[in-house]
């Protein structure tokens, strides 16, 4: 039978030793505000880099500051190591490894089925584990509650387990890992106390739920709805375009009604380690259970299609001024896949600065945050120097990631020609501009031009 309430008092008293396994963007900021809320963390990650840097006090991740880091360390508290061994002293694990696609677009598991595996050798009776790696629903049963089962470990009985989604959203500074709401389900009512217990004592608000698989559930219904909800507002942007009819008034005024109504915005695609990726955990499992979700094959699809549709908006742009892709000189303005960031995973950039250099364009990029990125060859491009008065030199400049770092007035005034994939000029009298979500009436440009 187990310790439960051993354990709980350990918990509550903060003398339960907790371990997180994986130091990205999740584990690291999980890893410092335990130990921080005063547990003693041991931060476990297969890479010797990531680990020698943290030893050292020197922080990776954009919202872990040295402060907190050091605070962490130097009260003891917070001790990275690539030691799984450590699990042997540990009372309660969470799991914050990465969950990415396969090339054929399905989950990979490798990560997580790794993490098992070494939690396997060295577990012992009592442990807390929770997974936070997004995934599908029934993963938490299917790869660590019977694999257990087959050791003698059963969930709720000599060991506890549960999944809580992590919803961290790297760059933002008004939502954290300690003010987050965090969703938390575990196989049997003692394993959710346990969970809900120790995660209230260094976060907010903790909501229980029934079962893992109602956590897991959640966090991809939750990406799910801003997937689809950013291919419809794209495919009303290129409707809109067609119609000449500014798609980014037209939300603006929608998003008067103060009910019922939700405003996302269109742009160049959809990047990033969430929202590209999670519906297709969804949607794998959907179709291993014999039902074809439509909504989330057409988001991903819809959303896909943006690159091409604003590589076309550079051509017609072009071609309004006698000029091809080829041969042309494009700028493009911000690689990173959202504001103020550098991450470029996914990022909808990168296929738009492939589509314009097999084109034929001679193209560049600056991104004050991502500063070299490889092509589709496999070639390191480096960000250029921006001088705003050189804009002149090319023939076409393309805002892919509206960066606060820009001099937006600047860039209109040098630039002979842009598209706009994010509204930041918004007036649509400036025929040199061409936004997604609206074409200037040809009357207009007829009159305009003379
Ligand atoms: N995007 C649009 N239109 C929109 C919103 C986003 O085109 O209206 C694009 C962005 O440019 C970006 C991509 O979608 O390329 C994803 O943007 P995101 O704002 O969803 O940012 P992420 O990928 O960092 O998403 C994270 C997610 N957080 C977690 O999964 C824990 C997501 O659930 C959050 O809603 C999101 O942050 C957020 O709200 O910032």
């Amino acid at each position: 039978m187990s310790n439960y309430y051993g354990l709980m008092e350990k918990i509550q008293s903060k003398k339960a030793k907790v371990g997180v396994i994986g130091l990205g963007y999740v584990g690291l900021p999980l890893a410092v505000e335990l130990a921080n809320s005063g547990y003693s963390v041991y931060g476990i990650d297969v890479d010797k880099a990531k680990v020698a840097q943290l030893k050292k006090g020197s922080s990776y991740i954009i919202d872990v500051n040295e402060e907190e880091l050091n605070k962490a360390q130097q009260a003891n508290n917070f001790i990275p190591t690539t030691d799984f061994s450590a699990i042997k002293q540990l009372d309660c694990v969470s799991i914050c490894v990465p969950t990415p696609l396969t090339k054929s677009q399905e989950p990979d598991m490798s990560y997580i089925q790794s993490a098992v595996e070494q939690i396997k050798k060295y577990l012992h009776e009592d442990l807390l584990i929770v997974l936070e790696s997004t995934t599908y629903p029934g993963t938490t049963e299917e790869l660590i509650e019977v694999e257990l089962l087959k050791m003698g470990y059963k969930a709720g009985e000599n060991y506890f387990l549960c999944f809580s989604p992590e919803r961290v959203d790297p760059g933002n500074k008004n939502y954290n890992t300690k003010n987050t709401p965090k969703v938390l389900g575990g196989t049997t009512k003692f394993c959710t106390e346990l969970g809900v217990l120790l995660y209230s004592n260094f976060i907010d608000k903790v909501i229980p739920v029934s079962s893992p698989k109602v956590a897991e559930m959640s966090k991809l219904l939750e990406n799910t709805f801003r997937s689809i909800n950013i291919a419809f507002i794209n495919e009303m942007a290129m409707l809109c375009d067609r119609l000449n009819i500014d798609i980014w008034e037209t939300i603006e005024a929608a998003n008067t009604k103060p009910f019922g109504f939700m405003k996302f915005t269109p742009g160049p695609g959809i990047g990033g380690h969430c929202i590209p990726l999670d519906p297709m955990y969804l949607a794998w499992k959907a179709k291993s259970s014999n039902f074809y979700s439509r909504f989330i094959e057409l988001a991903q699809e819809i959303n896909k299609t943006m690159p091409d549709y604003v590589y076309n908006k550079v051509s017609y742009a072009l071609n309004k001024h006698q000029k091809s892709i080829m041969g042309s000189k494009i700028l493009i303005l911000g690689m990173a896949y959202k504001p103020n960031i550098d991450d470029l995973r996914e990022s909808p950039g990168l296929d738009i600065y492939n589509l314009l250099e097999e084109n034929g364009a001679s193209l560049s990029y600056h991104d004050p945050h991502a500063q070299t990125f490889k092509d589709r060859t496999g070639e390191v491009i480096n960000s250029v120097e921006l001088e705003y008065e050189n804009l002149t030199d090319f023939d076409c400049v393309v805002v892919i990631t509206n960066h606060a770092f820009y001099d937006y007035e600047k860039i209109l005034s040098y630039s002979k020609l842009i598209v706009d994939t994010r509204n930041v000029f918004e007036d649509n009298s400036n025929l040199k501009v061409h936004k997604i979500g609206y074409s200037h009436p040809l009357s207009e440009e007829i009159v305009n031009q003379g």
